[in-house]
């Protein structure tokens, strides 16, 4: 089946944002007047849950709370939320959080080639936007056709349902699309979804299982840093472009639900 359509993860993948999560939880911590401080090792565990208000839930689940003060706390989440997806937007909008090398260049690549683009993260819309419109300007979000994010599925990843309504919103099949994750967690989910995924494993993320990937890169390639190692299995090319990632879409072959509808 033709390429029609590429969906993009956010975090670690369009950006190394984590960081600047990190900070923002932690300021935001303070700005509600609480002493807790997520160090880089504490909060590459902290991960494993996604979803900024399901990872302070996690946090609450390992401290030594009484159940009444856990149940205060757990109360007061989404409020905290809220002040970190604030601090959050200062810092990505004061340039903290720049693409990943290479991803203007695809997102530009496909627009010229008709390949239809969508995002399919944990992440909060608000983030979303604050991160494309910095990056690519004030149009930024007319580029994506769908944005699935946070709250719009019941289940974040690794459950596929992030997936599952972006590609209900694009009317396509999964055969048809392929899926650019950055964790084991957005492999997982964009595998359940029946998706053909590339993964470009990002600092938080680098020593996680991609057994799983169809494609595994240190990055999408740019003239500055070309994929060296990986041109051959890039038909000669030392970037991933629409080309590439619709060769390696029909090597896979016909995804298992459409083989089975045959
Ligand atoms: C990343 C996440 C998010 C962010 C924080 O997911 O798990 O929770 O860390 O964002 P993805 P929020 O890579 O799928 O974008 O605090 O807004 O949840
Ligand atoms: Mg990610």
């Amino acid at each position: 089946m033709k390429l029609e359509a590429l969906i993009f993860d956010v975090d670690g993948t369009l950006a190394d944002t984590e960081e600047a999560h990190r900070l923002g939880f932690n300021q935001a911590f303070r700005e509600h007047g609480l002493d807790w401080n997520w160090s880089k090792p504490q909060y590459a565990e902290l991960l494993r849950t996604t979803g900024g208000k399901e990872r302070i839930g996690a946090y609450l689940d390992g401290l030594p709370l009484d159940p009444a003060e856990r149940l205060a706390l757990r109360q007061r989440i989404a409020d905290i939320h809220k002040t970190k997806t604030a601090i959050y937007a200062r810092m990505v909008g004061a340039g903290e959080a720049p693409l990943r090398d290479g991803v203007e260049r695809l997102l530009d690549e496909a627009r010229a080639a008709g390949v239809r683009l969508a995002i399919a993260t944990t992440t909060t819309f608000d983030n979303v936007r604050s991160l494309l419109v910095t990056n690519l300007g004030n149009d930024a979000l007319e580029r994506f056709e769908v944005i699935g994010a946070g709250d719009q599925v019941a289940r974040k990843k690794p459950a596929p349902d992030i997936y599952e309504y972006v590609l209900q919103r694009l009317g396509l099949p999964p055969g048809a699309c392929v899926a650019l994750e950055d964790s084991a967690n957005g492999l997982a989910a964009a595998k359940a979804a029946n998706l053909y995924t590339i993964v470009t494993p990002s600092y938080w993320t680098r020593d996680e299982d991609f057994g799983a990937a169809d494609l595994l890169l240190p990055g999408l390639g740019s003239a500055a840093r070309p994929l060296v190692h990986q041109a051959a299995m890039l038909g000669g090319n030392s970037v991933l472009g629409v080309r590439e990632i619709d060769a390696g879409l029909q090597a896979a072959g016909p995804r298992a639900p459409e083989l089975r509808a045959l």
